[in-house]
């Protein structure tokens, strides 16, 4: 079992990574430089993002499913140029911090169109003033530059990328399935007022103990699968990204462990860290605990 230094419990260890990725470079007759940095501190566990130095250099590994995993480029701030826009390129504005982004990455790559869009990625701390200026007036990321247009929000974004571009389709036919999917899109703006409404409190309150409940029950709807649809689909990556961070932050901090005698839940944690368009997307989880305890400081 992993020990993790943060007394995660047993059925969350399964989410955190037990060893550093490994790194295989391609083409080993022609070296490829993997000179790629780390977003996070060095700590406990492994950073997921390698975030790629130079342009020029271009580097890849190999996860356990053979895809390419790619590296990623830096993150751009108020100094940087902007990309060439509306040059044709399609371009999914991101930070690799922002969980709403990380659907609509976790999306794109789930589709296997790493070539088709391109990842830009934002450092929302000191922003190009081109971004809101030139691209995306609501200076927000997620933003989708595609046919001239520039679209947002996260939730319209992975729909849209999801019947709009090639790949395997990520919603389901079954119109039982397709109507459950909305009931759960719409109950996501709950779950995380919910969730969140502890973070400032003594404890865990009842409100967010009861989110979790209707999570561990909409997980019982369908039986082909552990996912929220039975079938891994939109909805499972609509919530993973928040998941992420909630499970270490109330564990702990609050040492609430949200899949205690949750099995549906313990579960699609279990098959969500499966899933490699997911898994490159996965950030640093003591750094994210760090952050979400500056956030929510008084009284965690
Ligand atoms: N409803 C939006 C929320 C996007 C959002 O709030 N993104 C944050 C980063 S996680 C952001 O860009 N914040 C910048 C700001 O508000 O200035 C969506 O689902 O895409």
């Amino acid at each position: 079992m992993a020990t993790t230094g943060m007394g995660y419990g047993s059925a969350l260890t399964s989410h955190f990574p037990k060893s550093n990725s490994l790194i295989i470079s391609l083409l080993p007759s022609n070296p490829i430089k993997s000179n790629t940095i780390s977003i996070v501190t060095p700590h406990f566990l492994s950073p997921r993002l390698k975030i790629q130095t130079k342009s020029i250099i271009t580097a890849a590994t190999i996860p356990s499913t053979g895809k390419l995993e790619e590296v990623l480029p830096p993150p751009l701030d108020s100094t940087s140029d902007p990309p060439p826009l509306f040059d044709g390129t399609t371009r999914l504005y991101i930070s690799y911090s922002c969980p709403y982004a990380q659907r609509v990455w976790i999306t794109r790559n789930c589709k296997g169109l790493q070539d088709e869009i391109k990842l830009v990625p934002l450092d929302l701390k000191n922003r190009p003033s081109w971004y809101k200026d030139n691209v995306y007036p609501p200076n927000k990321v997620p933003s989708l530059e595609h046919n001239n247009e520039v679209r947002g929000e996260s939730l319209d974004l992975i729909k849209f990328i999801d019947s709009h571009f090639e790949g395997p389709s990520l919603f389901p036919s079954d119109p039982m399935k397709q109507d459950f999917s909305g009931v759960l899109f719409s109950y996501f703006g709950s779950f995380h007022k919910a969730v969140t409404s502890s973070f400032k409190e003594e404890g865990v309150n009842a409100e967010t103990g009861a989110a979790f409940d209707y999570i561990e029950d909409a997980l019982f709807k369908f039986n082909d699968g552990p996912f929220f649809l039975g079938q891994f689909s939109l909805v499972d990556i609509a919530y993973a990204p928040f998941f992420e961070r909630y499970i270490p932050f109330l564990l702990d901090v609050k040492k609430y462990d949200v899949a205690a005698d949750k099995p549906k839940i313990a579960a699609w944690i279990q098959e969500m860290d499966k899933i490699e368009g997911y898994k490159q997307t996965q950030t640093d989880l003591k750094l994210l605990v760090e952050s979400y305890k500056k956030r929510f400081s008084t009284n965690v």
